[in-house]
């Protein structure tokens, strides 16, 4: 299951010896390989609580170069795998993830970094303080740049699942219906909210991988069984959600889960009137984050940061984005005030007046239910 179907082998970057120029003419699949041939092992890294874009992408790259180099090449993140959907994707698919505390880096391995920039505080390489050999993304960039065997970074695709399909069409490399089906979610899931722009690449790659993804357990994916606690998480994110103007602020100061203020924040983005979201819930001793904004709405990995500056750590796309604040404890005391902290800085990089007075977003409680 976790290997993809046998093809045709390219001898080609086998060939250790290639000239730069002969590199260069070689497709974006073509130099990778030709980077990764020099190796004996590949580590394919995920950002952290690794996403169906990570967890497709890393397969994928997998697939590659299993099928084209004949070496091993292992899925590794930190975290944990925590919406319901993106669990149950796993299980049913049998995709190859290993969740690790660190990341050991043996001889000859190469590391690649798939979903998530070299600066970005949420990945296992960046807290060993080791660069990877190759990286491939489709997050907006943030801070200065590595100089890399191999980047392939494309702010402008909807997902980095779209870049890697697109390697396996080039190396003729067939994905098989888990892989497919994975990556087919992968661009599915990353086109939510209001980012859902989609390259002609995209197109074209959603064509390949419709003919090949199986559609029956994509509808079990997302027909994912949800637990108890996941409701008491939703009603309390959206009874303690307030709204100034058309900002949107959902401040959880405990959650069971850390996937529900992602989950909350692609909800209330599809709300009238609403321009900007900001979720916040304090979940296993940190306070996780994600923000959207409309299509008409500004930045929001630039929003995040701003908020962010000095406090936590954060990444996103133009109108979605994710962060964190490490080890803030669970004394409801200290994380009630650091809530009241981030509402006020937001509403200053929203430039809204941080003593207008919000309204609920829910009109009707549920004790006012027998008025
Ligand atoms: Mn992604």
């Amino acid at each position: 299951m976790d290997r993809c179907k046998d093809g045709a082998t390219l001898r080609l970057h086998r060939k250790h010896n290639m000239t730069p120029s002969e590199t260069e003419k070689l497709p974006r699949s073509g130099q990778l390989l030709a980077v990764l041939a020099k190796y004996r092992h590949v580590l394919v890294v995920m950002h952290d609580n690794p996403d169906p874009d990570a967890i497709a992408s890393a397969w994928a790259i997998r697939c590659l170069v299993e099928e084209k180099l004949r070496i091993n090449a292992n899925l590794i993140a930190g975290g944990a795998i925590v919406r319901a959907e993106n669990r149950h994707m796993v299980d049913l698919l049998k995709a190859p993830v290993q969740l690790v505390q660190s990341i050991d880096v043996l001889e000859s391995t190469a590391t690649v970094l798939v979903d998530c920039g070299t600066g970005a505080g949420n990945q296992l390489l960046t807290r060993a303080g080791l660069d990877p050999v190759a990286v491939i993304d489709h997050h907006l960039p943030s801070g200065p740049q590595r100089e890399l065997p191999f980047v392939d970074i494309r702010p402008k695709v909807a997902a980095s699942a779209t870049i890697v399909s697109s390697y396996l069409v080039e190396q003729a490399v067939e994905p098989g219906p888990e892989l497919a089906t994975a990556l087919w979610y992968a661009i599915r899931t990353e086109t939510r909210g209001s980012e859902f722009h989609y390259t002609p690449l995209d197109h074209e790659i959603l064509v390949w991988l419709t003919e090949r993804a199986q559609p029956e357990m994509l509808a079990e994916i997302e027909s994912a069984p949800l637990s108890r606690e996941y409701y008491s998480d939703l009603v309390a994110a959206l009874g303690e959600t307030e709204i100034y103007g058309d900002i949107a602020i959902c401040m959880l100061p405990r959650a069971a889960g850390p996937e529900i203020v992602g989950e909350v924040a692609d909800l209330l983005v599809r709300c009238e009137g609403l321009q900007s979201v900001f979720c916040a819930a304090i979940s296993d001793g940190s306070l996780v984050i994600s923000v959207r904004t409309d299509v008409h709405g500004e930045n929001a990995a630039e929003l995040l940061t701003k908020t962010l500056a000095g406090k936590g750590g954060c990444g996103g796309h133009l109108h979605r984005a994710g962060g964190k604040i490490p080890n803030v404890g669970d004394n409801l005391e200290v994380a009630a005030e650091l809530c009241r902290e981030l509402t006020t800085r937001w509403l200053e990089v929203c430039q809204v007046d941080a003593n207008s007075q919000p309204a609920p977003l829910l009109t009707l409680h549920v004790s006012d239910k027998d008025a």
